[in-house]
């Protein structure tokens, strides 16, 4: 066994006993209780799921294994020429439940290059497909078209005993990490710069070649990667993208299928598919303000414009969190630090301002502040990644990291198939009255 593999399976058995003891003890404890409104709302506010990956607290904010953004930046190793965190850090973290050491992260990423190959007929699923499939759906169809090596799929046919399903899903989780920036930037190369696709670079790290597949060789853009890579990664269990990849996970189905099955979810506006309606959006609003940077007062008259047309506005508001998103904050700081005088940043900066009011004013809007979606885009245009249609792609990626690490701990404490109740309008009039 390899040494990570190793490391991961003398986490397992003291895990799985402390929350057999835990349920032993409290097994009977009420977490959340929930009311009707709360069947009919989405179950916002009712605890259902363990995520031992990250925790979302509505006032403060995601927190990656206990740690904040702020603290991730300072404790997590960094690439030699850049002061980010690396992406193979968090997802150390994030598996292990331990701050790797520099070493530790470097054998991450070696893990990864040495797993990266995509097996060819992948190429040929998303060159089947027409070029103005959106990159979501091409990205979908590639991560499928990768299932054909699925190791748990294999081990369960041969009658893999259930105590080891985490050692084929920990493989499965491993290899689409390490593949999908090279599927995604096989998607992009051909659907925007006419199929002229670029050979990884085996001696960069994991976000470094991703940047340089795509095409941008710029130290800034490679540092900007790691800092999204990282703070997209992972967002608590309720969110629908690492909801649905551990609620299809949960029938057994494989990591391929069930982190496409996530990456569906993700392709929604509401979800991650807002970070290029933001963008979208904005610039649809700089053409019909005439161009330039527009002042306040015409930025909130396009703000209740769209609001008025029943539209929301892209990149503000929030399922759970009850203030700016701290990944919002990070992404702010680094056009701070890096672009202070991009117009686009300045435009950005007075959506900021505009919006929350507006928002506040209607006096239904939960969470008026922007979330991680309402920044992503500008900086990624900064840097010259301006087809806004691919920004999902990327926002899935990084979510490979968090959503496919909580699988293999799923399969690892052997949860079981999900299966929440369901009751009907008319069961609940009869039981309550009304
Ligand atoms: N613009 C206009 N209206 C908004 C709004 C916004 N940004 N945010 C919420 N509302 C509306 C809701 O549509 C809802 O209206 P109705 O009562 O008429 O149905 C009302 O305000 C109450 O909603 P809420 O309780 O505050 O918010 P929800 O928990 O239902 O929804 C959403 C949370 C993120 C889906 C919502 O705020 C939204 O649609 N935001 C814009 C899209 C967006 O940025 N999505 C990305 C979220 C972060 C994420 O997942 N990233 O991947």
């Amino acid at each position: 066994m390899d040494t990570l593999k190793d490391l991961l399976s003398h986490k397992i058995g003291p895990a799985s006993q402390e929350i057999k003891d835990f349920i032993a003890a409290k097994g009977d404890q009420t977490v959340s209780e929930v009311k009707i409104k709360q069947l009919y709302g989405g179950i916002r506010g009712v605890t259902a799921l363990i995520t031992e990956t990250s925790k979302l607290d509505p006032a403060e904010g995601i927190r990656f294994r206990g740690y904040s953004i702020p603290e991730l930046q300072e404790k997590l190793p960094s690439h030699p020429d850049g002061k980010q965190p690396l992406p193979e850090a968090i997802f150390y973290l994030l598996l292990f439940n331990e701050l790797p050491t520099d070493e530790q992260a470097l054998q991450v990423s070696k893990d990864w290059v040495k797993r990266s190959a995509l097996p060819e007929h992948v190429f040929k699923t998303i060159d089947a497909l027409p070029l103005h499939t959106h990159p979501m759906t091409q990205f979908v169809t590639g991560i499928m078209a990768m299932r054909t090596e699925s190791e748990f799929h294999k081990a369960y046919q041969e009658g893999i005993n259930k105590k080891d399903y985490w050692q084929p899903t920990y493989e499965d989780a491993m290899n689409l990490i390490a593949r999908v920036p090279r599927l995604a930037a096989y998607i992009y190369r051909r659907t925007y710069h006419n199929g002229d696709h670029i050979a990884p670079d085996e001696s960069l790290d994991w976000a470094g070649n991703f940047a340089h597949m795509l095409g941008f060789e710029d130290d800034g853009f490679k540092e900007l990667l790691r800092l999204y890579m990282t703070i997209h990664s992972d967002h608590e269990g309720g969110n629908v993208s690492a909801h649905t990849v551990h609620l299809v996970g949960s029938a057994l189905s494989d990591a391929y299928q069930s982190f496409a099955a996530g990456m569906n979810g993700l392709a929604g506006p509401l979800h991650g598919l807002a970070n290029q309606e933001v963008v979208r959006w904005t610039i649809q609003m700089r053409e019909q303000l005439g161009g330039g940077l527009p002042s306040k007062e015409e930025i909130a008259r396009y703000v209740k414009d769209t609001m008025s047309q029943g539209k929301v506005v892209p990149g503000f508001g929030h399922a759970v969190l009850r203030k700016t998103d701290p990944r919002y904050t990070a992404q702010r700081e680094f056009a701070l630090e890096h672009m202070p005088q991009d117009e686009f940043f300045q435009l950005i900066s007075r959506i900021y301002e505009v919006v929350p009011p507006i928002l506040q004013e209607t006096g239904k809007i939960k969470n008026p502040w922007p979330n991680v979606d309402a920044h992503s885009g500008q900086l990624l245009m900064h840097y010259g990644l301006k087809e806004y249609d691919f920004f999902t792609v990327l926002f899935g990626v990084a979510r490979s990291l968090g959503t496919l690490s909580s699988l293999v701990w799923d399969r690892a404490l052997g949860f079981p198939i999900e299966r929440p109740g369901s009751t009907t309008t008319q069961l609940l009039k009869e039981q309550y009255g009304g």
